[in-house]
């Protein structure tokens, strides 16, 4: 088939989940073509047969100064002169918002089949906001077949969006298990300096709240000093995070990553992935982490109890509960 994909191209688990797919697909021997504003992170560091990239003019106009590129458009407008000079035969856009809406409109203007995939503040987030619901319940009841992550996710889009339950798949976030495997770290860098480690991997967006992980990391290091903290990611929060850490004197032991490629190595020399998240409608990084045989200790919210059994395949605490988590790290921490 001659599949188009739209999603975001930067690191963030829609645009991973939607990349992975598109790589799956081709090769198998669909052809794709990806719609998006720059080259997705997975596919910077190597090129893909059967994969055609299609950028999304970010075009501007002086009088849009005060509400940015009218992107909805310009994706739609894409996608209608793609679909009719490649002969796409399916369209499926990542995040709700504001693809969804352009492929709605591709749709009316093409007829071509579309198919939306929430993946989370999407929904649970924007989607709930009254200044999108309006549009977005139409586009979710006219749009031909809607996937998500979990089974969570389905019941918010139904209760907030739609009448048709039927309509809704689940399915979960996919792990390429040749890239996320156990790595035997036989001499981690890290290890140089503290015998254990935990890390967390995120956007540092509000949601993920990563500041509470300093802070409850810091009753760790009193408990146990020859431990660090691993920080991978870029976002709004970073800064917080780095704050917090000097304030409470543990500047030394938090180490700020950035944004990483290969993670596998990290995530394989860490005692566990820490996840704090308020709501998280998946949780990729946990999926990413037990696949590298990392345990996992995560907020129980959303999507996540889907991921994680407690006491089976990682560890649940209830969100906020600074004392649970401290008491789950200090379980895993090696002596
Ligand atoms: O909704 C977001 O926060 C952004 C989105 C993304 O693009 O990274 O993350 C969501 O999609 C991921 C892939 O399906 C899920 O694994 C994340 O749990 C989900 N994030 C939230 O629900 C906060």
């Amino acid at each position: 088939m001659k599949i188009g994909l739209c999603f975001f191209p930067k690191v963030g688990g829609s645009g991973i989940a939607a990349t992975q797919l598109a790589i799956e697909f081709a090769k198998k021997g669909h052809e794709v073509v990806i719609f998006t504003y720059d080259t997705p992170f997975l596919l910077r560091q190597s090129r893909h047969e059967n994969i055609k990239l299609m950028l999304i003019d970010l075009v501007s106009y002086p009088l849009f100064k005060d509400i940015g590129y009218p992107y909805t458009i310009l994706s739609a407008s894409k996608f209608v002169e793609v679909i009719k000079k490649e002969k796409l035969d399916v369209l499926n856009v990542h995040y709700a918002i504001p693809a969804g809406v352009s492929s709605y409109l591709a749709k009316e203007i093409t007829g071509i089949p579309v198919g939306i995939t929430a993946h989370g503040s999407d929904i649970h987030i924007l989607g709930i906001d009254p200044a999108y619901n309006s549009v977005m319940s139409h586009v979710f009841k006219k749009t031909d077949g809607i996937s998500t992550v979990s089974k969570y996710m389905k019941k918010e889009i139904f209760k907030n969006f739609l009448e048709d339950n039927n309509k809704i798949h689940v399915i979960y976030n996919p792990i390429d298990t040749e890239r996320f495997k156990n790595q035997e770290v036989i001499q981690c860098d890290f290890k140089k300096l503290y015998n254990n480690y935990f890390i967390h991997v995120s956007n540092f967006r509000k949601v993920k709240n990563a500041p509470f992980i300093v802070e409850a990391f810091s009753e760790v290091v009193k408990e146990n000093n020859d431990v660090g903290l691993i920080m991978v990611g870029e976002g709004p929060e970073r800064k917080d995070c780095e704050i917090i850490a000097k304030n409470l004197g543990i500047e030394e032991h938090v180490l700020f990553q950035g944004v990483r490629y290969n993670l596998a190595p990290l995530y394989s020399c860490s005692s566990a992935l820490i996840s704090a998240s308020e709501n998280e409608s998946f949780g990729l990084t946990l999926a990413e982490a037990m696949a590298c045989e990392t345990p996992v200790i995560a907020s129980r919210v959303g999507g996540i109890p889907e991921v994680v059994k407690d006491r089976e395949t990682g560890l649940l605490y209830d969100y906020g509960n600074k004392e649970q988590l401290v008491k789950h790290m200090l379980s895993l921490i090696h002596i």
